[in-house]
Parts: structure tokens; sequence; C-alpha cells
């Protein structure tokens, strides 16, 4: 019996801050539902169900017209539900799957055609355990050829340790959630310096989404903002945001969307950053083929 979680916020407020027109959710996820699209027997946590249909819902609530649907670890390497949701969504979703490392070259075709344009790799310990470097860099070598990238998910203490195998990738790098950095530990902390430090070099992209994962003091997140906001500031062409929706794997609570995105006028506060960072980038990035 793996881990349940807790249900997805069922009544989001509705956002005081209005997103420009091409604003995109770019980490977000849907969950089955089980019956039709059934998890991974090696999951390490069963989500609620979370359908396509419920994410359309609350984009159009939120005021977000496109989406990166990211594939969890709890649908393991079977993208069904994924594609399932980038066709009903056709050009406003795009995808980041999870593949596994002998995919044939139709089978990435065939993502392609779906909306699919990178896969993941996790290092997070309690999602049960790393991806394999070597196999990430013979994917990475391949989506070299067909214009995706590589997102990579990972413990703030590993990034010292990874960040040889990022930098030698041939593709742009989009590293999830701050690179999971711990608020309240300052941004002088070693692994915020060095995420800045792999941002330094123009492959690498980072969202500044999951400030309820890097929190330690709770909504509404003001520890976890400076980090978002000196991301934006710094590096404002390769930075993404998302909701995170459904919040997988959250202990005993989870955020209210709407609350979210009313941190997006702190996190970047003028409207050349929000523009970039809605519109533009995710543009750049997911939309360019
Ligand atoms: C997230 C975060 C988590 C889970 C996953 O793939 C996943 O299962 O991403 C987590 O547990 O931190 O990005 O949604």
């Amino acid at each position: 019996m793996t881990k349940p979680c807790p249900p997805f916020h069922p009544f989001p407020r509705k956002p005081d801050f209005t997103a420009p027109p091409g604003a995109c959710d770019a980490h977000c996820h849907v969950f089955g539902p089980a019956a039709k699209f059934p998890f991974s027997p090696r999951r390490s946590y069963t989500p609620v169900d979370a359908s396509q249909e419920q994410l359309g819902q609350l984009h159009a609530h939120l005021g977000l017209s496109r989406a990166v649907i990211v594939q969890a670890s709890c649908h393991g390497t079977d993208n069904s539900a994924l594609v399932d949701a980038l066709r009903a969504g056709k050009e406003a979703r795009r995808g980041i799957a999870i593949v596994e490392p002998d995919i044939s070259d139709a089978g990435l075709a065939d993502l392609h055609a779906a909306g699919v344009r990178g896969s993941r790799f996790s290092f997070v310990k309690h999602l049960g355990g790393d991806a394999r470097l070597e196999a990430m860099r013979a994917l990475a070598d391949r989506y070299a050829e067909i214009g995706w990238h590589v997102v990579v998910y990972f413990d703030a203490d590993r990034i010292g340790e990874l960040a040889p195998a990022l930098r030698a990738l041939p593709v742009p790098v989009v590293i999830d959630h701050m690179g999971r950095v711990n608020a309240s530990a300052g941004q002088d902390q070693p692994a915020f310096i060095e995420l800045q430090r792999l941002l330094e070099d123009g492959r690498f992209w980072v969202k500044v989404s999951g400030a309820e994962r890097i929190s330690r003091a709770g909504p509404p997140f003001a520890d976890a903002v400076p980090f978002a906001r000196t991301l934006v500031h710094r590096f404002p062409q390769r930075v993404l945001w998302g909701t995170d929706w459904p919040h997988p794997n959250m202990t005993d609570w989870v955020p209210d969307d709407g609350a979210l995105v009313d941190l997006l006028p702190e996190i970047a506060p003028d409207e050349a950053q929000r523009h970039a960072l809605l519109v533009d980038n995710p543009a750049r990035l997911y939309w360019k083929n």
C-alpha cells in the first residue's frame, strides 16, 4: 500500500492578478483517472485522480490559456494519460514525458506528434531513486536532433554532484522547483549559489514554481518568494512558472492555486518580467517546433 495523498484544493479562489493573454502554466500534472489510466505499480505515492478536464476547468478559472503537463513518477513511463490530455488540449498544451532509455525513434516521434517536447529525470530521494546519468546523456544526444530538452528534478544537496553531468548535456536543461532549495536557509546557501552558477550558462532554465515545497514558513510562502524574485531578476529570459496542480505527494495540505497565481506580482514585480515569465519564455522553449 503506497502513501495516499491529500486531494487538490476543491475551491481555489479567483486570483486578483490577471494573467496576460497566452499565459502558460508550465508545470502541472494529470493523474488518471486510475480506472482508465492506472498508476505505476512501482510508484512511491498514490495521488487522487486529477483529470485533464479538471485541469482545463482550473486553468479557465485562473485565467491561464496554455499549459505544459509534466509526467509524474506515479505514472512511471506510461505516458498515456499525458498524451490523452495533450490531444484534448490541442495547440494550447505541451508535455514533458518520462521515457524508457531504449525508447525507439518511432516512440519519440509519436510523443512529439502529441505535443511532447522533452523528458524528465528525477534525482529526488522520496520519489524512489535516481535516473541513470548515462541514460540521460544518451537520450539527450537524441533530443538534440529533434529539438527536445531535458527537465531535471533533484534534491538541493545533489546540485554540486550533478552539475558536471548537466553541463555536458547538448540540449537546454530545465531545473524544477528552484532546485528544491530550503527557503529558510538564506540566499547565500551553497545550493542556491550553485543553482545561479548553472544558470549563468545560457542553456539552463529554472522553474520558479514550488514555493509551497521550498517554503518552511507555510502559506503565503513569504520565505520562498525572494528566491523566485532573485531568479526572475537575474535570469529574466530563462525562468518559467507553474502551479504544480494537483500538488502531488504533499503530506497533509495542498495550496490554493488562486493564491499561488497571486504570488506572481511579488515574484515578478515588473510587467515586462511577468510577460517573459508567463508568455514569451514558455513559448520559446515549448512552442518553437
Ligand atoms: C512535483 C513534485 C513531486 C512529485 C513528482 O514526479 C513526481 O511524482 O514530481 C514531489 O514529490 O516533490 O513536481 O510535482
